[in-house]
């Protein structure tokens, strides 16, 4: 290959790497709005995935008084996560142990507010992974 033709091969790199957004996917700081809409039947679904040190959305906005489905999985790693939230008061109130294999966890939050999810996971003398950015809040709305 000449160099001109190894050129024209990199153009098309560079292109894609400047056009890609500022905040990845595994940037903790971004926030990931969601907005659940109300399924015919009247529950609220979203879908979650974890990773390192992530949950996207991370803020997931919800309606009060309306069932919620939430449902967790991660891509994959042998990192362990788990998705804990301990707002009884509101209604929501569980700590599952994620896989890649999609789970469901279900509530009906209760008051309006800011309420913290988080995986608890901690290894050792590490950070907590909530303090890597894994965790995020459900916004209960009127
Ligand atoms: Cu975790």
């Amino acid at each position: 290959m000449n160099n001109a033709v190894r050129y024209l091969f990199l153009v098309p790199v560079f292109f894609l790497v400047s056009l890609s957004p500022a905040g990845s996917a595994d940037d903790p700081a971004q926030v990931r709005e969601y907005t659940a809409a109300i399924d015919p039947d009247g529950v609220q679904r979203v879908a979650i995935m974890a990773g390192e040190f992530y949950f996207d959305p991370n803020h997931i906005i919800v309606k009060v008084n309306v069932p919620v489905e939430l449902s967790v999985a991660k891509e994959g790693g042998l990192v362990p996560h788990d998705m804990v939230m301990k707002s009884p008061e509101a209604g929501m109130e569980f700590d599952v142990e994620i896989s890649t294999t999609p789970k469901t966890v279900t509530f009906t939050p209760t008051q309006t507010g800011k309420f913290p999810l988080y995986c608890s996971k901690k290894l050792l003398f590490l950070e907590s992974h909530r303090d890597k950015g894994m965790e995020g809040v459900v916004e209960v709305r009127e």
